[in-house]
C-alpha cells in the first residue's frame, strides 16, 4: 500500500473529506478488496447494516424525444416504428392496475422530450394521477425534463416546478446528469440541459423543498478526471442544499445506441470501483443506490459490499435500459429483493421514496 492510499484511508477513518487528488488516486488503485472495505466503513457510519428497497412502478410516458442523445437506445423520432406516446387514459389505466398491489408506494416517471406535447399535458397527467391515487408518491421528471418544460412553456424553471408541485409531484428522479462536463455533453447530448442548467434546476427544486436524486452515466467517452469532477459538482451542490436523497451510477449500455460497436459495456471491476469511490467522495449523500436493472442482480448484490445501501425497487417494468440491451429482468418481486439483501448479510428495509422505514425484515 503506498503512502497516498494510506493517507486516504486515515482520512476516511477520521471522517475527513477527500480531495480531488485523493479521488483520482482511488481511481488509479486496483486493490478492489481494500476499496470495498473503505467504502463499507463509510457506509456503515451512515446507515449501519440496513439496505433499502421500495415497491415502485416505472411509467415512461413516451419514447419520442427531440434530444437524440448518442448514448440512448430508448428515445426515437415520431415516425420510428417503435415510437409510442401514452394518452392520459392509458397512464391512468396502468397506474390503477399497478396500485392493486397494496405495497405499491411510488410511480417513477421519466420520459422522452416530446416535440408536440405542451407542458399542460404533463401537468394534467400529474394532476389526474394525484386525484385518482392520492397515496402514491410521484417521483416525476428529471432536471433535464424540467428544463425542457421551461423552454416549451416560456416559464422559468421555478415556475415550472411550482406548477408541478401544485399538480402533485412529490420528488424528482436523478436522471439526465450523465457526465456534468460541457465537453462530454457537446459530444453526446448537445440538445438538452447543459451542466449548469442541470445543476441549477436541481438547486431550484431543492430551494422549493423538492428532494431529488443524482446520477452519473459512466463508461463511455468520459475521462476519469471528468468522473471525479462530476462527483465533486454533486457534493458541492449537496453542501449547499442537502436536497439530494440518493446517488445512482449508471454503467453505459451500448446496444442499439449510436455508440454501439465503438464502446463496450463496462466491466464488473469498474462497476464496483466506481460504486466504492462514489460512496467515499460523496460523503454528504446518505444513500448510494445499486440499481440492479443496470448492474444486473449479481453485481448489484456485490455492490452492497462496495458502499451501496439501496437496491431501488421492484420497478415493474423497465424500458429505458432494456432498449439498450440489458439482460436483467424487467421487474423483481419484493421477496427476491429481501432474499438478495439478506444473503449479503444485511438487513432488508422496505422504505418509501423519502426513506421513511415501512418495514424491517
Ligand atoms: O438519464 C439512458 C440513463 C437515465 C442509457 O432517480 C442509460 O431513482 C446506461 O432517470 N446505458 C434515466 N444508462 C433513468 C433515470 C433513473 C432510473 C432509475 C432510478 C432513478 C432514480 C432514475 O438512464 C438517463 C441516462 O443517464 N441511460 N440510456 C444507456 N444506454
Amino acid at each position: 500500500m503506498n503512502a497516498i492510499l494510506e493517507e486516504i484511508a486515515a482520512k476516511v477513518y477520521a471522517g475527513k473529506r477527500l480531495s480531488r487528488e485523493d479521488a483520482l488516486a482511488l481511481f488509479r488503485c486496483n486493490d478492489l478488496a481494500w476499496l470495498g472495505q473503505l467504502a463499507n466503513f463509510a457506509k456503515k457510519e451512515v446507515c449501519g447494516d440496513y439496505v433499502y428497497f421500495n415497491v415502485n412502478r416505472h411509467i415512461n410516458l413516451t419514447n419520442i424525444c427531440v434530444s437524440q442523445c448518442k448514448f440512448c437506445a430508448f428515445g426515437c423520432e415520431k415516425d420510428d416504428k417503435k415510437a409510442y406516446a401514452m394518452t392520459k387514459e392509458e397512464v391512468l389505466r396502468i397506474a390503477k392496475a399497478s396500485a392493486i398491489d397494496p405495497d405499491l408506494r411510488e410511480f417513477h416517471i421519466v420520459s422522452g422530450l416530446h416535440p408536440d406535447w405542451p407542458f399542460e399535458y404533463y401537468v394534467d397527467i400529474i394532476r389526474s394521477l394525484k386525484r385518482e391515487l392520492p397515496n402514491i408518491h410521484l417521483k416525476a421528471f428529471t432536471a433535464v425534463e424540467i428544463c425542457y418544460f421551461a423552454k416549451i412553456s416560456g416559464k422559468t424553471v421555478a415556475e415550472v416546478l411550482k406548477t408541478l408541485l401544485a399538480a402533485g409531484i412529490n420528488s424528482m428522479p436523478g436522471g439526465g446528469a450523465e457526465i456534468l462536463s460541457d465537453r462530454v455533453r457537446a459530444e453526446l447530448c448537445p440538445n438538452k440541459a447543459s451542466r449548469a442548467e442541470w445543476l441549477d434546476a436541481s438547486r431550484t427544486a431543492h430551494n422549493l423543498g423538492i428532494k431529488s436524486n443524482a446520477s452519473m452515466l459512466y463508461g463511455h467517452i468520459e475521462t476519469i478526471e471528468e468522473r471525479v469532477d462530476h462527483l465533486l459538482a454533486l457534493r458541492s451542490l449537496q453542501d449547499e442544499t442537502a436536497g439530494f436523497q440518493t446517488f445512482i451510477c449508471f454503467p453505459f449500455h451500448p446496444v442499439n445506441t449510436a455508440l454501439e460497436g465503438q464502446i463496450t459495456r463496462t466491466m464488473v471491476w469498474d462497476d464496483l470501483k466506481t460504486m466504492a469511490i462514489s460512496r467515499l467522495v460523496l460523503d454528504n449523500f446518505k444513500n448510494i443506490k445499486a440499481y440492479w436493472v443496470m448492474l444486473t442482480l449479481p453485481i448489484a448484490q456485490l455492490a452492497l459490499g462496495f458502499g451501496a445501501n439501496d437496491m431501488d425497487g421492484t420497478i415493474n417494468e423497465e424500458k429505458i435500459i432494456h432498449a439498450a440491451g440489458a439482460k436483467s429482468a424487467t421487474a423483481l418481486s419484493k421477496e427476491k429483493l429481501i432474499e438478495v439483501i439478506r444473503a449479503a448479510g444485511a438487513i432488508p428495509v422496505e422504505r418509501d421514496t423519502m426513506y421513511n422505514v415501512v418495514r424491517k425484515f
